[in-house]
């Protein structure tokens, strides 16, 4: 029998979220505008910025962003059989600590019942309620462990506001190695707008999605790696958006830049540390959301093939085209082809990057 195909970057607002976002006028909402009659998801930092017209109106949201129907045939248009879904940005990182423990129980209950109504074929990545701080979250997590279908929590870089490599993140970090629950890290919050320069209105989402998004991520794991998080957490597993943003193509200048570093070698963190090489083979899984065969070879040889999971990145990037016209969309079509040319010839190694190594590593048995 071939290896199912499993699709671990795909999102989902459920629907509580939406309405959520529907009653807000600041940054992240929901609303329609004179002209258009679409509702429109406005969703990153100054994105309604007047000053920079080509984004100011969002993305159209339809129902592939919260009916999970949508997803299932998504799903069969597209040959997945099996997705693990995950809440998209900002997740609850905008809520403040009273409003977001409670939040974070709904959204997961949400998330967990939409697998609940398709057996087998959808897991799912757990929201925490980051701005309640780090005793909420670890309750948060233990709770997931219980969650049938939940499979790991999805995190954006600015953890509890002070990022990632924030000592109060260290019982966050331990409580998941205890669950055994890798974390899916995504970006959101893209690199300050002036490094785009005074024409960045003229270019749409190109730079931030391109190149804010992966830079993004790349320093969050960077700021983890250099902090010591994967020198005292040993078991603990992410799974980075977008093949890991260019942390394998920048891996060895790290490296190099932490071994001619003064002031680490004084402050004696340059012994007993873990090199880069080690920590991407044993705590890091990389999407191959990278739309090109390049990416998926960096990505290879950075973690091993064994280490690398498909991915949409659904709902977003469908094809600009009326939706109605139900053809394949050109993001997954990039993303399957990649592989395939990367692993021509190489059948096994093919099926795991689709679908057998999230099915191993991810634990995707429907009990
Ligand atoms: O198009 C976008 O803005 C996005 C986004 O916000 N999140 C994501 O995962 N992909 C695309």
């Amino acid at each position: 029998m071939a290896t199912p195909i499993v699709d671990v970057h795909t999102h989902v607002y459920p629907p509580k979220y939406v309405e959520l976002l529907k009653s807000r006028s600041e940054v992240p909402y929901i609303r329609t505008f004179d002209s258009d009659l679409t509702a429109r998801l406005i969703i990153l930092p100054r994105e309604d910025d007047p000053s920079t017209p080509s984004t100011a109106r969002g993305r159209p949201i339809g129902p592939e962003y919260f009916d999970i129907a949508k997803k299932i045939a998504f799903m069969d248009q597209h040959g997945i059989d099996i997705s693990v879904i995950s809440q998209a940005n900002p997740w609850l990182d905008f809520l403040s600590a009273s409003e977001a423990t409670d939040a974070a129980v709904e959204v997961n209950d949400d998330i967990n019942n939409m697998c609940e109504k398709y057996p087998g074929r959808l897991f799912a990545f757990g929201t925490l309620p980051v701005k309640a701080g780090a005793e909420a979250c670890v309750r948060e997590i233990k709770r997931l462990k219980g969650l049938k279908w939940m499979r790991g929590v999805v995190l954006g870089t600015g953890g509890m506001g002070q990022g990632l490599d924030d000592p109060k993140m260290e019982c966050v970090y331990t409580t998941l190695e205890e669950a055994e629950l890798p974390v899916f890290l995504h970006p959101h919050y893209g690199l300050p707008s002036e490094v785009y320069g005074p024409r960045a209105g003229e270019y749409g989402h190109v730079l931030p999605l391109s190149l804010g998004f992966p830079i993004e991520t790349t320093i969050a794991v960077t700021r983890m790696i250099v902090s010591g998080v994967f020198d005292r957490h040993l078991a603990l597993t992410l799974l980075l958006a977008h093949s890991g943003g260019t942390l394998p193509f920048l891996a060895g200048r790290l490296e190099s830049c932490i071994l001619h570093d003064a002031h680490l070698k004084k402050l004696g963190k340059l012994e007993k540390r873990r090199d880069i090489w080690d920590i991407l083979k044993k705590n890091i899984l990389l999407d191959a959301v990278v739309y090109s065969g390049v990416g998926v070879r960096a990505a290879v040889e950075a973690s091993g093939e064994d280490r690398l999971l498909f991915g949409t990145d659904h709902p977003f990037f469908p094809p600009l085209e009326d939706e109605d016209t139900h053809q394949e969309w050109l993001s997954v079509a990039t993303n399957y082809a990649a592989i395939n040319k990367v692993f021509e010839g190489d059948k096994e190694k093919g099926g795991a990057v689709l679908g057998g190594n999230a099915l191993r590593l991810l634990k995707l048995q429907a009990e």
